[in-house]
């Protein structure tokens, strides 16, 4: 991208239309319309492929077209011409190829074959198959201890991958098995297992048909789920109200003209989205929450309605705590609601009217909830508010974490994660005759740790682009050119794979969208999206590289030569999960029996129309927690917070960024757009390198719109962490937040500032200073 700036362009338009359309088309044209065009009609579609860009659930009925603009760039960059291959590596040594920025990388195309790094020439060099799997198997087993190797995974692999994958790591002997989901939604899960004993969404897309009422928190669909628009405008329509926590004003949750509406798109015309926008501050949404129940709370007081504001036959049939939420929310004070989350309590109070008008609530989150310090307790407060009407497990009401990655739902379900639950071990060892391990293994923060401190000697990466997603970026970039081996099993060059270790493969995979054609015949894989619908995902364009193997047959090639001479000796087929992914589900099925429900007759299933739904037990009012009830979880408003604790440090110039997604970008894999767009949305054009700032804060640190500044971390751990030259850009923001995107900033985050309780990093806390450049 050039460094020249385009002034940021209010986007006076709804989100959607045009826009969109020309956004599809441009997302054509500059990477050689052909494939995609012949791969588009079939996204998302029964027999089609999963889009390979987010987890929000398919049509259930029939639906033309079921892609977006933002499917569309994905899927034209997976079926792009353009190719890495073993003679561009040649020509380009690594040292070379790093300093290439990111979407560089990404624009190079698509790796063809096996590559070997050699350290002499400082080049990857192309390799034989078979020898990559034979290096990596003796590299491993030379290992002092299994804990030395990491296994991650990033979310997009298919189970008929990941099974086999986490397999691979418990059978080497190892529970290390970290995943994007440390990164994104490991908060939700954990909040809602405690809550209400399972830890994926209870609402299905049918129930958005139902809901008088959905609150949005910390979540930007146009950009990252724009499906999900559709179903807001639908609910909309019919009269649902829409209620919105965000601390930027986003185009899509205000005005949105679906371009699959031809009447909206020929007018002109436009639905408004939010009923009312709480411009919440950063972190703030847990005081919004607690101001909510604490509003609902005196309004049931004060109401004449003979049942009252709360569902009171719910709340003693299935929950327990109530009169300790009570108590903690009532002994809050208005005073601190309205600090902590930056709205006053007249709209406070003005949503929780609406929330207590509605008889079923669907309250979605994303990122804005989940990469915070207490994000546990504020999806937990959420959860509060939401049983207290008893919004969980009636139609058009329920909880909804909207998961990033179209298979990171699935992924965890078969098995990958660093603290497996005992049925799914018992699993295993029934199915496959060995104990697996059974002490937690590293999550990514744990993983970096590792890295950092030389503990961790392996890296394999499944996907994902680990280092450059993760905090601290170039020190975890640097330890991991320190490891013994680095395995990355990719379709694009990235970051991570330019710090191989002593022994550094890159082995190229084959993309959803490509036909699978194996030993065992033509291949289909499944996944499971944030609805936990899991269907089926049949790729069906050419293989970028007659070098390329699927993703099922690269992982258990590499489990067979590392664990061949394995004692005692594993009753383990690699091979047929390598060709045959029905033997691979088979598995899948028996290993779930009486860990997971919803997999009997996993092979029949899969080939109906849509695939079949996992049951949601909270979803059926059965409370899998320690009590047995759905539990209200109190929490008081914290007191020791990361923005006081570098305020305490660096003084009270100390501003809380929050890193975001812009609209060409695909988490750490930026898309170049000859047009210079960069963040329709948002008006930025040409560069990345903004930082969004309030008026009030421009003015109170000296700065104004268009100044050029360096940001260096209100660091509370010593580490010296700078990023230079930002332009600052005034935006409609009325706290001390500012903004800016990952994965450019993520070098600013300390793996130190994490959500307590499930790690995550706190990406959206990320306490900063603004320097004169
Ligand atoms: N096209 C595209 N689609 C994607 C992705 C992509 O990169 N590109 N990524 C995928 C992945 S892995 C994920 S996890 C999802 C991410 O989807 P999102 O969570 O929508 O992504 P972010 O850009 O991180 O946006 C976070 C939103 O939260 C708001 N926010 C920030 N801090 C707070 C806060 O404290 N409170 C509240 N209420 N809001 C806050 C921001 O203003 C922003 O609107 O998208 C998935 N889909
Ligand atoms: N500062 C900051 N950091 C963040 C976030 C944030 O909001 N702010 N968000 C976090 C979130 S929510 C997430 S989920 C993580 C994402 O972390 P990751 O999942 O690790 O990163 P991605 O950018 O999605 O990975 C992209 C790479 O995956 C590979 N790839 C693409 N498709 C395939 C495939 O089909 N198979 C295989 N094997 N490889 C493929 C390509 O090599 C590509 O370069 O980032 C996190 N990092
Ligand atoms: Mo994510």
């Amino acid at each position: 991208m050039s460094d020249k700036f385009i002034p940021i362009q209010a986007y006076d338009k709804p989100a959607g239309g045009f826009g969109s359309l020309r956004g599809t088309a441009s997302a054509l044209s500059g990477n050689g319309a052909f494939p995609a065009l012949q791969t588009l009609p079939s996204v998302n579609q029964p027999q089609g492929i999963d889009c390979p860009g987010c987890a929000y659930p398919d049509s259930p009925t029939d639906k033309a077209v079921d892609f977006c603009e933002q499917g569309a760039w994905a899927i034209s960059h997976e079926a792009t011409p353009k190719r890495a291959t073993p003679a561009h590596f040649a020509r380009h040594t690594v040292t070379e190829l790093r300093r290439c920025e990111e979407w560089q990388l990404e624009a190079i195309g698509r790796l063809t074959a096996p590559m070997l790094y050699d350290r002499a020439s400082d080049t990857y060099r192309e390799i034989e198959w078979e020898q990559a799997f034979t290096l990596a198997g003796e590299a491993l087993r030379a290992l002092d201890n299994p804990n030395r190797a990491v296994f991650y995974a990033s979310g997009r692999s298919s189970n008929e991958a990941a099974f086999p994958y986490q397999l691979f790591a418990r059978a080497f002997g190892t529970n290390n098995l970290p995943d994007s989901s440390n990164y994104c939604h490991e908060a939700s899960g954990d909040a809602l297992r405690l809550s209400i004993g399972v830890g994926k969404s209870t609402v299905t897309r049918e129930d958005f048909e139902h809901a008088e009422a959905i609150f949005v928190f910390g979540q930007n669909p146009a950009t990252n789920h724009p499906r999900m628009l559709g179903d807001l405008r639908h609910a909309k329509l019919r009269g649902c109200k829409i209620v919105v926590f965000n601390p930027l004003l986003e185009r899509g949750l205000q005005k949105f003209t679906d371009p699959q509406a031809a009447g909206e798109l020929l007018t002109g015309a436009s639905t408004p989205i939010a009923d009312e926008y709480c411009q919440v501050r950063v972190g703030g949404d847990m005081a919004a929450i607690t101001g909510m129940i604490k509003a609902l709370l005196e309004a049931d007081d004060a109401s004449s309605a003979p049942a009252g504001l709360l569902d009171r036959a719910f709340i003693a049939e299935h929950t327990q705590g109530f009169a300790a939420l009570e108590a903690v929310v009532r002994g809050q004070c208005w005073n601190d609601i309205e600090r902590d989350s930056g709205l006053a309590r007249a709209q406070i109070e003005h949503v929780a009217r609406i929330y207590a008008q509605s008889n079923a609530t669907i309250s979605t989150w994303c990122m804005g909830l989940t990469q915070h310090e207490y994000a546990i307790e504020t999806i937990q407060m959420l959860s509060n508010l939401m049983l207290l009407r008893g919004n969980v497990g009636k139609p058009g009401a329920g909880l909804m974490p909207v998961r990033g990655h179209s298979n990171v739902q699935g992924d965890r379900t078969v098995g990958i994660t660093n603290r497996p639950r005992a049925e799914w071990l018992q699993g295993l060892e029934r199915v496959f005759g060995f104990q697996p391990p059974t002490a937690p293994g590293l999550d990514a923060v744990a993983t970096i740790n590792g890295l950092l401190d030389g503990s961790v000697h392996a890296f394999t990466g499944l996907g994902g682009n680990f280092a450059v997603a993760g905090p601290d970026s170039p020190r975890v970039l640097d330890a991991l050119s320190r490891c013994k081996l680095t395995v990355h099993i990719a379709t694009k060059l990235n970051r991570t794979h330019l710090y191989p270790g002593e022994l550094g493969l890159l082995l190229p995979c084959l993309g959803r969208t490509e036909f699978d054609r194996q030993a065992g015949g033509q291949q289909f894989v499944s996944v499971e999206d944030t609805a936990s619908m899991v269907h089926a995902s049949t790729g069906r364009n050419r293989p970028a590289s007659g070098k390329l193997r699927s993703e099922p047959f690269i992982v258990t090639e590499l489990a067979r030569h590392t664990l061949a001479a394995a004692k005692p000796a594993l009753q383990i087929d690699w091979a047929l999960m390598g060709r045959d992914y029905d033997a691979t589900r088979d598995l899948i099925e028996r290993v779930a029996h009486g860990a997971v429900a919803g997999f009997e007759h996993y092979n029949a299933n899969i080939r109906r129309k849509r695939g079949f739904h996992l049951p949601n037990t909270a979803a059926l009012r059965v409370w899998k927690t320690d009590s047995g009830k759905a539990n209200f979880a109190p929490h008081a408003l914290p007191q020791d917070t990361i923005m006081k604790r570098a305020r305490a440090m660096h003084g009270e110039r100390v501003v809380c960024l929050a890193t975001v997604r812009a609209h060409r970008q695909y988490n750490t894999t930026v898309y170049f757009d000859p047009k210079g767009e960069v963040d329709r949305y948002r008006g930025v054009h040409h560069t990345r390198k903004v930082l969004f700032v309030g008026p009030a804060t421009l003015a109170r640190l000296g700065f104004k719109d268009g100044d050029t500044a360096n940001l260096r971390a209100a660091s509370l751990d010593g580490v010296e962490r700078v990023v230079e030259g930002y332009r600052l850009v005034e935006y409609p923001i009325p706290s001390d937040d500012v903004f800016g995107y990952f994965p450019e900033l993520t070098p600013l985050s300390s793996p130190d500032l994490t959500a307590r309780g499930s790690n995550t990093p706190a990406f959206k806390e990320v306490p900063i200073l603004i320097e004169k450049a």
